[in-house]
């Protein structure tokens, strides 16, 4: 049920973002990148700073990258880590890494050293970029386990020369000697050689290993090839509405999560658009980006709109440049888009659906199309490339969409994930017969084949489109010395437009060592600021946490979310 964009790019990331003369005869289409005559047009820009870099020398740094990565002795078959929030130092550290060869693992820059310790271990990274601010968390990572280590001199710092001078001027005691011990991606930079050529085959190797829990447990490594990644930029040019060459689009979404990767860092690449990168969203300077940068196209998450919505500050900035928004990675609910629509009737809505292992683009939805036909809050059609199907969990069967019947969504196509990395059952687990991918969510599809998400079968709460596993949750809330046993789900925030995660607990004592209101209060409180100090800030349990006798589950032992969910609906009503 797609259509197929003419030519799908057979090329390494990098070769299909700054192809050299052969490649570009070769697999000419309308589609692929040409060359910017304007040397001078900024391609990604420091939207604090106003620091660019244009596109020669987005390459011709990757280059010097490559080869001082060569220099240190890091092969092209390695895994790096980069840890850090945007920056121009990130982009420089990935498409050097690219340039090279190696496999790039990014993670969250809100991880814990627990957290983060697990991708470094899991993906078995052997050398790391990190932001300068986060080099406390990254150390301390790396001394929680003795048997894992990265020699200083595989770490570097993803700053400038200037800055780390700077650090070695004002800074404390501790950052003036990280200074010294580490190298920064400018003093890697060596005179550039020519990147390694394309060859048949190069374009299956893993490209990106971005951590995600899929359906269940911690997370897992998902292994992004070439041809995953460059299809999918290929498939989103030609579907609704594709960012321009004159667009300037905001990134403030973390290049460490699929999303912001994609769609921030490698899209507007190929049509030379201009970003405006920032470390994360912030309101205040969300707003003097746009103004200062006269910004068309921003990518967010429902609860970026709801800040904008409330924002009092919106009337004081010119940002009448906006013409449309993309949001994505969390539902984005119909009251919304009316509401956020007739405060800023310019601003052109669009949505996408994806996740981590479709690279991750399925379904696009042009709002416009949506407006008067009750299709607001769809996630859209599949975009070219995907071929979707709806499947009944229980026999395995299509379902009946025209009936109203509602079946998991399965995907198929070019930019689905090769699998977990060295996760051999997980891998099986979501892959079905012809190499269908299971997504775990629930959805319907009308007439037009405009699909909807209205559940979701695997275990996973996204706070803010970041992804929460419950199961990581109770691994750790287990482990309190006062807790017997404990369900975790996700409970919906209509004021926030997120989900929030809440702890359903069976505390030790038992029900009657907390005969009042407040001792249970001081309990739950107790716990939520234990689980506070030791996960990232996305996987609080802002939900709360609830005091119970039992926790439901099956004949098997596995936890019943979904009566947990039910109970959760009902203590709402009540
Ligand atoms: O693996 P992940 O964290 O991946 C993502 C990717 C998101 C997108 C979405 C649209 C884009 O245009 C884009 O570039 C990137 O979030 O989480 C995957 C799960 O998030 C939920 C759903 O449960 C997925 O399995 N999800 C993602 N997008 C939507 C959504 C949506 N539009 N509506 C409802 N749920």
């Amino acid at each position: 049920s797609t259509i197929s964009p003419p030519h799908l790019p057979r090329m390494s990331v990098y070769h299909y973002l700054f192809p050299f003369k052969k490649y570009k005869s070769k697999h000419r289409s309308r589609f692929l990148y040409y060359p910017d005559p304007n040397l001078e047009k900024p391609s990604f820009i420091d939207g604090i700073t106003g620091r660019f870099v244009t596109r020669a020398q987005v390459e011709e740094q990757s280059k010097m990258l490559a080869t001082g990565l060569k220099i240190k002795g890091i092969e092209r078959t390695e895994i790096g880590c980069i840890f850090g929030m945007n920056s121009l130092e990130w982009i420089n550290a990935c498409f050097g890494m690219q340039a090279l060869g190696a496999v790039v693992s990014p993670a969250n820059y809100a991880y814990t050293p627990d957290e983060l310790l697990h991708q470094l271990r899991d993906s078995t990274s052997s050398f790391a970029f990190v932001q300068p601010a986060l080099l406390p968390t990254f150390l301390k990572a790396l001394e929680l386990d003795p048997n894992y280590s990265i020699p200083d001199n595989r770490i570097f710092l993803l700053c400038t020369k200037e800055e780390k001078e700077d650090f070695k001027e004002k800074g404390s005691e501790a950052e003036k000697g990280w200074m010294d011990r580490f190298l920064c991606t400018e003093e890697l930079w060596e005179k550039s050689g020519t990147p390694k050529r394309f060859q048949d085959g190069m374009e299956e190797r893993t490209a990106y290993l971005c951590y995600s829990s899929g359906t269940t447990g911690r997370g897992k490594g998902v292994e992004t090839s070439h041809h995953n990644m460059t299809s999918q930029v290929q498939a989103l040019n030609c579907s609704y509405e594709p960012i321009k060459y004159k667009d300037v689009i905001l990134a403030m979404l973390p290049f460490s999560h699929i999303y912001g990767l994609t769609v921030t860092l490698h899209q507007p690449l190929t049509v030379n658009g201009t970003v405006v990168i920032l470390p994360r969203f912030e309101e205040m300077n969300f707003l003097k980006a746009v103004e200062r940068f006269k910004v068309t196209w921003a990518l967010v998450v429902p609860p970026m709109l709801i800040a904008l919505l409330n924002s009092p500050n919106v009337a004081k900035f010119d940002i009448s440049s906006i013409r449309g928004f993309m949001s994505g990675a969390a539902p984005l609910s119909s009251d919304l888009i009316q509401a956020f629509e007739k405060k800023f009737p310019h601003i052109k809505m669009t949505q996408g659906y994806g996740l981590t292992e479709t690279t991750p683009v399925s379904h696009v939805m042009n709002l416009e199309e949506a407006r008067g036909k009750g299709r607001n809050g769809k996630i859209g059609r599949v975009i070219p490339t995907y071929q979707a199907r709806l499947v009944d969990q229980e026999t395995g069967k299509d379902v009946e969409p025209s009936k109203g019947e509602r079946g998991e969504l399965w995907l198929r196509g070019p930019s689905v994930m090769k699998g977990y990395w060295r996760n051999a059952q997980a891998t099986q687990e979501v892959f079905a017969e012809g190499g269908w991918f299971k997504t775990g969510d629930v959805a319907m599809r009308d007439e037009d084949g405009y699909f909807s998400i209205v559940d979701r079968v695997k275990e996973l709460i996204k706070y803010k489109g970041f992804q929460v596993p419950p199961a990581e949750l109770e691994a750790l809330l287990i482990t309190h010395p006062e807790i017997a046993d404990v369900g975790v789900i996700g409970i919906h925030s209509k004021e926030q437009a997120t989900e929030l995660p809440r702890a359903y607990i069976v505390p030790k004592s038992g029900m009657s060592a907390f005969p009042t209101p407040q001792s249970k209060l001081e309990f739950t409180n107790k716990v939520q600021e234990w689980v506070s100090g030791k996960v990232a800030n996305h996987k609080r349990l802002r939900g709360g946490v609830i005091l119970v006798d039992i926790i439901p589950k099956s004949p098997s032992g596995k936890i019943l979310r979904k009566d947990l969910r039910a109970r959760a609906v009902k203590e709402e009503e009540d």
